[in-house]
């Protein structure tokens, strides 16, 4: 590549004349200029200016094996040469992603043993989407297709991706959604439990809102509720224990299939393979992207559970859907290759027994204390920091996000990558974080919560 011969300079004026960013106001970004990242390596990330970056998000939730992987690359070039693309309709298949779905039914709750591919996150919900509805189809009941989500749930970025999500801004530019899709309170007891009530109230609570949508709508037109584990774009929105074992109950009682979206939480983030485990449910459909490859290429994998398969496989004829990638030979080859890294060197484990508690305390005892900061949370790998104006109270700053933008600043400005959606900090590291980074990420973070509270008081 030859993006060496062009200046930063240069590089933001082509930037700004030709490429449309995602989520991103076009206009502030060219007046800005975007950030370039040149290159990573391990748990940094580098700018085109040579800044070395801890990276606090794992590229977007997806790196959690860490940059530099050598093996990922030659697996992706081993393929590449051997067979580059061929599809997986009019029945063919390659032997990549046949080895793949049978490593991804081994690791996937018991009751799932099925996998459709895709591309991203958003084209796997649409899998799902069009999978649940036309199973109730296939079971002789087409008008159970109502959708039940959540109030601030991201579920991708496509028509129904967007639709599923409960995120008032991307609903706001739909100019009409997927029909009957309908979203009930989050879990989110810092902002929504009431003053006294337990989190294990509250869970209950906010589980409550399921029972009362289906109950709304009559359990024989309600198809399914779809959910993330833990609302991580929406800002690490961690439940109260009670919260999804109620959900299942619910489920259950209503016939009401169970759609669970581990785009973040799969592959490790949470200490488990996925969350369904760390939280105890059976679900009916699992939602896989990210860490699948660990973004090395772009790839996702609904799993599906035999409920839902037998029926298709036994009454469905033909099912009228896929992409041209599904299953696409180099990027399972890179899955395999990551989800062996993944367990060979114990990541999960070492997530679920050692870092993973480290980081919670880390966060509590360091950051926790902070006068800017209300709650730390965290689950595995995966938390958040609640920035607030005042401690006690819980009161917000005005206008709303500024502050946590100015911690974010601060913190790349002191070599770390931190996202900050809302008021919220949000921390999505590689699973390769050590103790020692973990204290070096919380060293960064107190210092630009200092930096931010001292322009504040400006
Ligand atoms: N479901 C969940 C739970 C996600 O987090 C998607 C689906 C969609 O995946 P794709 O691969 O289509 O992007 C996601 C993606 C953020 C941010 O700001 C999060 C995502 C994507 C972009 C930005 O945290 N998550």
């Amino acid at each position: 590549m030859t993006y060496q011969n062009y200046s930063l300079k240069q590089l933001q004026q082509i930037d700004a004349a030709h490429h449309l960013h995602p989520f991103t106001d076009h206009r502030e970004l060219r007046g800005a200029g975007s950030r370039m990242i040149t290159r990573a390596d391990g748990p940094f990330v580098y700018d085109s200016e040579g800044n070395e970056l801890l990276d606090g998000m794992a590229g977007l939730w997806c790196v959690n094996v860490g940059y530099g992987r050598d093996e990922l690359a030659e697996a992706a070039y081993a393929q590449m040469r051997e067979l580059p693309y061929y599809n997986s309709f009019f029945k063919c298949s390659t032997p990549t992603p046949v080895l793949l779905a049978k490593k991804l039914a081994e690791l996937a709750p018991p009751s799932l043993n099925q996998v459709f591919f895709g591309s991203s996150g958003s084209e796997s919900n649409d899998t799902a989407l069009r999978l649940v509805r036309h199973y109730w189809v296939l079971e002789g009941k087409p008008q159970k297709h109502r959708i039940i989500s959540r109030n601030n749930a991201y579920h991708g970025s496509t028509i129904a991706g967007a639709s599923l999500g409960g995120m008032e801004h991307m609903h706001g530019q739909l100019n009409g959604a997927v029909p009957n899709i309908v979203h009930v309170m989050m879990p989110y007891a810092f902002e929504l439990a009431l003053p006294g009530e337990s989190d294990h109230a509250f869970g209950l609570r906010a589980a409550k809102a399921l029972e009362d949508a289906i109950l709304e709508a009559g359990p024989d037109n309600v198809a399914a509720f779809i959910g993330e584990p833990i609302q991580g774009a929406g800002g690490v929105k961690i439940p109260p224990a009670s919260y999804w074992p109620e959900i299942q109950r619910i489920c259950r009682k209503y016939d009401v299939l169970l759609m669970l979206d581990e785009v973040i939480t799969g592959y490790g983030r949470t200490g488990n393979w996925f969350a369904a485990e760390t939280f105890g449910i059976e679900p009916d459909t699992i939602t896989t992207a990210k860490a699948l490859t660990s973004g090395y290429q772009p790839l996702s994998a609904l799993l599906i559970g035999d409920r839902i398969a037998s029926t298709l496989v036994e009454k469905g004829g033909e099912f009228f859907h896929g992409y041209t990638y599904s299953g696409h030979p180099v990027a399972c080859a890179v899955a395999l290759k990551n989800l062996e890294i993944i367990e060979r060197e114990g990541l999960i484990d070492r997530v679920r027994e050692d870092t993973g508690p480290y980081f919670a305390n880390a966060l509590h005892q360091r950051i926790a204390p902070h006068p800017l900061v209300g709650e730390t949370r965290s689950v595995g790998l995966m938390g958040a920091i609640e920035i607030v104006k005042d401690k006690a109270t819980r009161e917000r700053f005005d206008s709303d996000g500024s502050a946590a933008v100015m911690v974010r600043d601060h913190t790349i400005a002191n070599g770390m990558m931190l996202r900050a959606t809302g008021n919220t900090m949000i921390l999505s590291p590689p699973l390769i974080w050590t103790r020692e980074t973990i204290d070096l990420a919380c060293s960064r973070i107190v210092t630009a919560l200092d930096l931010a509270q001292a322009d504040l008081q400006r």
